[in-house]
């Protein structure tokens, strides 16, 4: 616990990097303003957290992640591709991050094999991210990023099985375009396993789809 009672919380971004904005390898729509909206998160509520790090997709050799023709289901177009300039974090984001002390560390995933969950990264030093936190008594995370239903989903489950309390924060975060309707069965899948589904602004109501519903991250 902190002074304020609560638990510790870091805010985990995942893999906002340019080949999955707009003009990169394997676009998500609305990536690069989801990049602007975490940076403003970060800028506003920075204070409120016990940490707060990155992921990287960071790909060498991954086998079969890189399909030729993909299947966008378990294969991808070439993306992320470790030291290229479309695997580095979107320029929206380094705004924020470049504040000295913004960015706590950076996990790296999917050198040599798919690897979806933050959790599957490690730092410079080789920490993975669940020893990481655990090491600094985090207790709780707000995941962000993209896309949704990958890799913002797999790091959310992966820290469930940390044993950490889980909020996505679903207005900072962007999600692949096909299937239509996905966001919404992987919100519903999520919060079925014990994932908060919050928002970071106050929503402003009116649909009654999950993405209105949540409750303000304080
Ligand atoms: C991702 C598809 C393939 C993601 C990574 O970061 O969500 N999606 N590789």
């Amino acid at each position: 616990m902190n002074p304020s009672g609560t638990p510790p919380r870091a805010l985990v971004v995942v893999d906002v990097q340019r080949d999955f904005c707009e003009g990169g390898a394997l676009p998500v729509p609305g990536g690069g303003a989801c990049a602007t909206r975490i940076s403003e998160h970060i800028a506003r509520a920075r204070d409120g957290y016990a940490a707060i790090v990155a992921t990287q997709d960071w790909h060498i050799d991954p086998g079969a992640h890189f399909g030729d023709p993909p299947d966008f289901v378990d294969s991808w177009p070439v993306h992320c591709v470790a030291g290229s300039p479309g695997a580095e974090l979107h320029e929206n984001l380094a705004s924020a991050v470049e504040i000295p002390g913004a960015l706590d560390a950076i996990f790296r995933k999917g050198e040599h094999a798919a690897a979806y969950s933050g959790f599957e990264g490690h730092d410079a030093e080789g920490v993975g991210l669940g020893d990481w936190l655990a090491s600094r008594h985090v207790a709780a995370v707000d995941v962000v990023g993209i896309a949704t239903s990958a890799c913002v989903k797999a790091t959310a489950l992966g820290a469930l099985a940390q044993g950490l309390a889980v909020r996505v924060l679903v207005d900072l975060c962007a999600d692949l375009a096909d299937p239509p309707g996905m966001t919404e069965v992987t919100l519903r899948e999520l919060a079925q396993r014990g994932v908060e589904i919050a928002t970071a602004s106050p929503p402003r109501g009116g649909a009654d789809d999950l993405t209105a519903a949540p409750r303000r991250a304080e």
